[in-house]
């Protein structure tokens, strides 16, 4: 097991910022390397050569290098289970956390995207059925408790909550009280307020430096 420090390959804005909301939440001491998306940073050489497709968030951690922000959430939560937002296996809720957490990455994203690009594939082959679908199962489940396994929050919430506040401001959902509660719940923690701070002053450096 590796003891070095992972490192965050980082974009403000962008689905990294959940990543580095959760290496917050889990006290997971940790490196950024700050890229600078509006300046092609993350189609470099250097990016490339940890992420092929050149897109953020990456986990660099002794040998090991992870994309997809869903394999580098349960990777750190397991890594940094000590903060107690991981329900490991054992837990009630492990098979909950899976199918939610792997229920985001293959079927809540690309009906997202499907539906922000007008795109409707028939509903008995793709992956998630339909876009209403989608949603009427996921208000279905954060309607029953505050977080979406239950009373407590775990580390899907930290991207289920980033990503629905993005998709409420971009209105990409709909307007649910059960999405807009959830949302504000989760991402009003000090946590995503910090970095989201943080991010209006990285955001204003880096077109400043691209214009
Ligand atoms: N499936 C990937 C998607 C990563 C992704 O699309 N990242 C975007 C930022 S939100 C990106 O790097 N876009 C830059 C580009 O493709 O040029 C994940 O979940 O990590």
């Amino acid at each position: 097991m590796t003891t070095e420090e992972p490192t965050l390959h980082y974009a403000p804005r962008s689905r990294a910022t959940a990543t580095r909301v959760l290496l917050e939440e889990l006290g997971a001491p940790h490196d950024l390397n700050v890229l600078n998306i509006r300046k092609g940073a993350h189609k470099a050489p250097a990016f490339l050569a940890i992420n092929p497709l050149g897109k953020v968030p990456a986990l660099s951690h002794g040998d090991t290098i992870l994309t997809e922000s869903v394999a580098i959430a349960l990777y750190l939560g397991d890594l940094f289970s000590e903060a107690g937002l991981t329900p490991l296996p054992g837990d009630p809720r492990r098979g909950a956390y899976l199918r939610w957490m792997v229920f985001y990455a293959a079927s809540f994203e690309p009906a997202l995207m499907d539906k922000m690009c007008a795109h409707v594939p028939p509903a008995n082959e793709c992956a998630y059925g339909t876009f209403d679908q989608v949603i009427e199962l996921l208000a279905n489940q954060l309607g029953q408790a505050p977080y979406i396994l239950g009373d407590e929050i775990t580390v899907a919430d930290i991207q289920w909550g980033a990503t629905l506040e993005w998709a409420l401001a971009f209105k990409a959902i709909p307007e649910l009280p059960v999405f807009r509660d959830y949302a504000t719940r989760v991402t009003s923690r000090a946590s995503f307020q910090r970095v989201f701070k943080d991010e209006v002053r990285l955001g204003a450096e880096h077109e400043a430096a691209a214009a």
